[in-house]
């Protein structure tokens, strides 16, 4: 899997790929990624990548040539990228279905963007798609382009080492995952829940598929309209369900009047 990366702040995400997976599935030779300095193709004695804004107002606006120039060496040098992909607020959210998306595509290139802007020309004639990471102002692209890196090598085979634990994924089974604990099993008083002690295999499975469901069904309800859930999942759903609704009568009997009058006694 080929990645080409554009920044004005090449050590910002060099540093990153150096470390952790992505950069053991470089030295495996699963990945290939280069950094490129944007200011490497400028043609001006200062190197100048941003500009003023045409119609005025406040900020500098990157510059389109050198984008076009870099991606024309990167096409040279490393034949056409399948995608574009420029870092943008604007873009397309990134989700687990993109990042499997790009890695089938095998060559990625990623044009940072910056907070003040991009030359609208090379959104509309050089980027091939734009993809936001979420919605919180950033000062630049490095992040998400990192972000986006990350979570396509992953999906490389051979890049995780324990192919068993993608295929597991909280995004790939479209939960989220369940409690996890390890030694000591008595932390500060605070124990491991002992069915994971007990050393039935069945019972925890069963356990941790239900805690996975609670957990989706707390924090991430929106999910649960696309989880592949099989019939043990519906079955502890159904019960989950019952268990919160008790829980909710309970609790609303506790906050209303609904308890014992006081007597003439008191
Ligand atoms: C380039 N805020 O934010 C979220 N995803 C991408 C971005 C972003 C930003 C500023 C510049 C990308």
């Amino acid at each position: 899997m080929k990645f080409d990366i554009v920044t004005i702040f090449p050590r910002m995400v060099e540093g990153p790929l150096a470390e952790g997976i992505v950069s053991r599935g470089i030295a495996a030779g699963l990945l290939d990624v280069k950094v490129h300095d944007l200011r490497d193709f400028t043609t001006d004695r200062h190197r100048v990548v941003d500009d003023m804004p045409f119609g005025g107002g406040p900020g500098m606006v990157l510059k389109p040539e050198p984008l076009f120039r870099a991606v024309e060496r990167i096409t040279a040098e490393r034949g056409q990228p399948k995608a574009i992909v420029l870092t943008s607020p604007d873009g397309e959210r990134l989700t687990q279905q993109t990042a499997e998306r790009l890695r089938d595509l095998g060559h990625v290139a990623i044009l940072c963007g910056r907070y003040e802007g991009v030359d609208e020309r090379v959104r509309a004639h050089l980027a091939t798609e734009e993809i936001s990471i979420g919605d919180y102002v950033l000062s630049g692209g490095e992040l998400p382009a990192l972000v986006i890196i990350d979570a396509v090598a992953r999906l490389v085979p051979g890049v995780v080492g324990d192919e068993q634990s993608v295929a597991r994924d909280t995004f790939a089974r479209g939960l989220l995952d369940f409690p996890q604990y390890t030694r000591p099993a008595d932390f500060e008083g605070h124990a491991v829940p002992p069915v994971l002690l007990s050393g039935h295999h069945k019972e925890i499975e069963r356990w941790r598929r239900r805690e996975a469901l609670r957990r989706t069904l707390e924090r991430r309800p929106d999910l649960l309209a696309e989880a592949r859930l099989d019939p043990d999942d519906r079955k502890l759903f159904e019960e989950l369900l019952k268990e919160r609704k008790s829980a909710a009568r309970t609790r609303s009997a506790t906050t209303t009047g609904a308890r014992p009058e006081r007597s003439e006694s008191e």
